[in-house]
């Protein structure tokens, strides 16, 4: 029972690895500060929209590739262009962010994949929790 849970998560991460592919024409922006953030810190997330994209909310999701220690947030709204919040890094190494635009109905969705540097670990453990 468990193998088919491992090879469902596989399969399902591959098809959302697919359909959330980075392209050139991105609809909006990612910062992170600093721009390489660090692993056991509380970095801040950025995101900024152009004039034509209205949001009602915006959450990001952050999770490394090929692990699963997920970290979300709704991100708070600084202006109805900029979008912010602090999340933390547990490790070193290779991220990605999925950013949601949410108005009403409409979901605009991106990916934003960045590296977090520090001693690479295999606790997730927070030394900061706020
Ligand atoms: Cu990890």
């Amino acid at each position: 029972m468990k193998k088919i849970y491992v090879l469902f998560m596989i399969i399902a991460s591959v098809l959302l690895g697919c359909t959330n592919e980075q392209n050139d024409s991105s609809a909006f922006s990612l910062q992170i500060s600093p721009e390489l953030p660090q692993a056991g810190e509380f970095e801040l997330f950025t995101v900024t929209l152009p004039n034509d994209l209205e949001a009602e909310k915006v959450t990001i999701y952050l999770n490394m590739e090929g692990m699963d220690h997920p970290m979300e947030g709704t991100m708070k709204e600084e202006n109805p262009f900029t979008y912010t919040i602090e999340l933390p890094i547990s490790m070193a190494g290779q991220w990605y962010a999925i950013v949601r635009v949410i108005n009403g109905n409409e979901v605009v969705t991106e990916r934003f994949d960045f590296e977090a540097s520090g001693e690479l670990s295999n606790d997730h453990e927070i030394s900061k929790m706020k």
